[in-house]
């Protein structure tokens, strides 16, 4: 067994020696200091019946800021559950997960015992509110279990360590100048990296205050003053299409674009409109924030930058030699270093798949690398991830949903160009003549958001006779892509 030092991840939170301010934390307008914080997060995790992982209802409220810092003061693992999930899919999040214990309200598919999450102190009786914080566990303790798609079946568990989010968030203080004197602002869902990670438990740790806009619209950002804004591309193409708001963020210090890529386009308006080149960085769910452009750095449209921190990357050819760093030559994009996963839950020859014994990740990106080690990501290996709106998507999970419909025969689902959301979803699908009426595709769209979740809905459904087939009949997506409308 490898020795490993206490987590010291949050550490903004763990020490109140550090300044701290009435509205720390701001979710959707209701607001902690870090003191405040701090008292009902531990209050939460003495409340935890075992050291088993929680599962968190993780809408944008304080009180999933309060769980969340909870478990991981407490050193016991979070499992944040998408709150537009069906109850099949919040069922399987829960249940792979091993979840002792629910945070959150009552919902169809969870049948565990539920802890309550108090976001004020005083709420909290003198007797249940320890003085202290719980002794921290090691480092390598998983911290969270985050759910994302893969290309086929249900979402599997990212198992991250206080590790990984610790060292990559002092990655991305290094990479972009994020201390203490900031405010982030952003709205984003907080049952991912993104949001939630980034936003909330990042600033948690460097004592930035975070503000959560309750949604990412242009509006809500513009109304919200802070030094730093995080958004996804979609939420980015959404400002540039809105100059008064965009007009309203020209005094920040950054603003930051990831999790898809930006549209070049995009970056240009935007910088005539606010002042500002996007800070653009590119991570994924088991590796954290790996590669970004610099706040002291070149930022350079269609690019994200330099690895980030401890992060190392290489390029592989399909031959597996490296590709040259020539700016031209794609590879695939291969990542190493403390902040990435330590695996999927359950699931060790999927694990093995992608995380070699060497420590390095294939990510399923491809890319290239220029000679000052700047990266652009071309695209993905498979057409089956799929990300709308900078979530990710598998399409055979969308695919076997859909074909539970005694209607639907045949389906493949697609993800098309789309100038708002990157990619859009699309369910081609075959099925009797006399089926195939707006009706239907209305009844598909609908079983997918209350089967999966609301945001991995098609968003447009085409009947098609029939799907192209090779030989071995594979359905040859790659083909369907080419084929405009
Ligand atoms: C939402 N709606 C529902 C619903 N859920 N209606 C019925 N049933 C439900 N379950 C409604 C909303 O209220 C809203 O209505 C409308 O549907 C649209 O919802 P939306 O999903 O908010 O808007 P949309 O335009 O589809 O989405 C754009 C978006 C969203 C940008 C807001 O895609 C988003 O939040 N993306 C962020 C994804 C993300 O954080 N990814 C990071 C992954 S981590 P109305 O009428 O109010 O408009 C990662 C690592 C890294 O990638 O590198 O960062
Ligand atoms: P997720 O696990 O949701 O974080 O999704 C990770 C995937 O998002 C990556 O594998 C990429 O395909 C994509 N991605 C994230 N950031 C960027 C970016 N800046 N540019 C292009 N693709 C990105």
């Amino acid at each position: 067994m490898t020795s490993s030092s206490p987590t010291t991840f949050l550490r903004a939170l763990r020490d109140l020696d550090l300044p701290d301010h009435p509205e720390a934390v701001v979710v959707d307008g209701r607001a902690l200091s870090r003191a405040g914080l701090r008292a009902v997060a531990v209050a939460f995790g003495a409340r935890l019946p075992d050291a088993g992982p929680v599962a968190v209802f993780a809408e944008p409220t304080l009180e999933t800021v309060v769980a969340v810092s909870g478990c991981l003061l407490a050193g016991v693992p979070v499992v944040p559950v998408p709150p537009d999930a069906g109850p099949a899919e919040t069922a399987h999040v829960v249940t792979d997960s091993g979840a002792t214990c629910w945070a959150g309200p009552p919902r169809e598919g969870v049948d565990l015992p539920v802890v309550e999450v108090p976001t004020v102190a005083d709420d909290v009786p003198a007797r249940d509110r320890p003085d202290d914080l719980p002794a921290p566990v090691a480092e390598t303790e998983t911290a969270i279990v985050l759910y994302t798609s893969g290309t086929t079946g249900a979402p599997k568990g990212v198992v991250l360590s206080h590790r990984a989010l610790r060292t990559g968030i002092e990655g991305l203080a290094d990479a972009w100048g994020w201390t203490g004197h900031d405010v982030v602002a952003h709205g984003l869902p907080l049952f991912h990296t993104h949001g939630l990670v980034l936003g909330v438990l990042g600033s948690l740790h460097l004592g930035s205050r975070v503000v959560h806009t309750g949604r990412p619209t242009p509006q809500a950002y513009a109304a919200t003053p802070a030094t730093v804004y995080f958004g996804v591309p979609t939420v980015w193409t959404r400002v540039a299409r809105d100059p008064e708001a965009a007009r309203a963020l020209s005094g920040a210090r950054l603003l930051v674009s990831g999790s898809a890529p930006l549209p070049v386009p995009v970056f240009e308006r935007l910088r005539e409109l606010t002042g500002h080149a996007l800070v653009e960085r590119y991570g994924m769910t088991e590796t954290m924030i790996t590669l970004s452009t610099r706040a002291d750095g070149e930022r350079r449209p269609g690019w994200v930058g330099l690895p980030v921190g401890e992060a190392r990357t290489r390029l592989r050819a399909e031959d597996g030699h490296e590709v040259p760093a020539d700016g031209e030559t794609v590879g695939r994009l291969e990542v190493s270093g403390p902040m990435l996963f330590d695996g999927y839950l359950n699931l060790p020859e999927t694990t093995a798949e992608v995380l070699g014994p060497d420590g390095w990740f294939a990510t399923g990106d491809l890319a290239v690398v220029d000679a000052d080690g700047f990266h652009r990501i071309v695209g993905r290996e498979s057409v089956d991830l799929i990300k709308s709106g900078g979530y990710r998507i598998g399409a055979g999970e969308i695919e076997t949903s859909l074909l539970a419909l005694p209607e639907v025969q045949e389906v493949a689902v697609l993800g098309l160009p789309d100038e708002d959301l990157g990619q859009r979803i699309v369910a081609y699908a075959v099925v009797a003549p006399e089926d195939a009426d707006d009706a239907l595709a209305a009844r598909m769209v609908e079983h997918v958001a209350a089967d999966l979740s609301w945001h991995k809905r098609p968003r447009e459904v085409r009947f098609v006779p029939s799907l192209p087939r090779n030989a071995m009949g594979k359905v040859q997506k790659k083909l369907m892509l080419d084929v405009p409308g």
